[in-house]
């Protein structure tokens, strides 16, 4: 049976477990032990309860089980290298990472220092918490499957083939830089406006923040030009951006983005993973970028307030 560690029992890493549990081996691993029964609810309203080895990292050093064939990191962006360095003793270096991070930040930093195989998943799947021992699978999305250097092809295919089985649709792509800069534009348009004005995503399309929403789009889509990423559906520029960013908060109109719900729990915002990496980018190519500093330094000036 494959052997798959999940680091970072949050929503996506839960829903990983339960959906792998009945073809492989799973071991979450967290900074506390989670209860063993552990609850899903399907999209379809269905309740599943199963058994879930949960682990610390502690528990993992003194004790470790078989070496896993997949480790899959599933926290926040900021806290991914860390998670690694905190299992990396108990890890053949050659164990293939599969990274589930919003933005780009994580992804270079670990493909670059991880000496085996580094994918990159971005997923659509919607999933949340119900307490220590329950999640909610919302709603059904597509997951992709890539590596940054396209060297891993055939393992890609092979993950992607596992979560299709496991019930989470995937797909190997040639593209995933792409992707996840894709994603992450998208993010950087709706999360910090969202976050810091506390408002649903449907709420951008109102006259208080549409204006806003434009004027980030128009220094992103400057920024995924530079950085040679394709505007979305095969369209042309900035205009292309602006479709896609409606299109996701039309589609996502009642949601309490992520960042919002960060915001809301006081915890650290994924700012670095989404914002840092354009407005880097930005300097680095000479382009304007004080709409997405300005968004960036509010959103610093009231995590400090934490
Ligand atoms: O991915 C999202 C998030 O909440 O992080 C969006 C697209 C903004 C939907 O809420």
């Amino acid at each position: 049976m494959t052997n798959h560690w999940i680091l970072g029992p949050g929503s996506i890493g839960r829903l990983l477990a339960h959906s792998l549990a009945p073809f492989s081996e799973v071991a979450l691993i967290g900074r506390r032990e989670l209860p063993a029964q552990q609850r899903l609810t399907t999209p379809e309203g269905e309740a599943r309860v199963q058994r879930l080895t949960s682990l610390t990292a502690g528990q993992l050093a003194v004790d470790a089980p078989e070496p896993p064939a997949f480790v899959h990191i599933t926290t926040k962006a900021m806290v991914a290298e860390a998670a690694l360095k905190s299992v990396a003793d108990s890890l053949p270096p050659t164990t293939p990472l599969v990274l589930w991070q919003n933005g780009f930040l994580a992804q270079p930093r670990i493909t670059q220092a991880w000496p085996g195989p580094v994918l990159c998943a971005t997923t659509t799947e919607g999933a949340y918490l119900t307490g220590d021992d329950g999640v909610v699978h919302a709603g059904r999305g597509h997951t992709f499957v890539g590596d940054l250097n396209n060297r891993h092809g055939e393992l890609a295919e092979t993950l992607s083939q596992t979560l299709t089985q496991a019930g989470l649709t995937a797909t190997a792509v040639t593209d995933i830089r792409q992707r996840l800069w894709q994603k992450l534009a998208v993010n950087a348009a709706i999360n910090p406006l969202v976050a810091l004005n506390g408002v649903r995503n449907g709420e951008l399309r109102g006259e208080a923040y549409a204006g806003r929403v434009v004027a980030v789009v128009k220094e992103v889509a400057a920024i995924m030009q530079a950085e040679g990423i394709a505007p979305p559906n095969n369209g042309q520029g900035e205009e292309a951006w602006l479709a896609l960013v409606w299109q996701v908060v039309e589609n996502t109109a009642n949601n309490k983005a992520s960042m919002l719900q960060d915001v809301e729990a006081k915890r650290l915002t994924e700012r670095g993973a989404i914002l840092g990496p354009l407005i880097e980018s930005a300097d680095r190519y000479g382009l304007p970028c004080e709409v997405l500093q300005g968004l960036n330094d509010k959103l610093a000036e009231l995590e400090a307030s934490f």
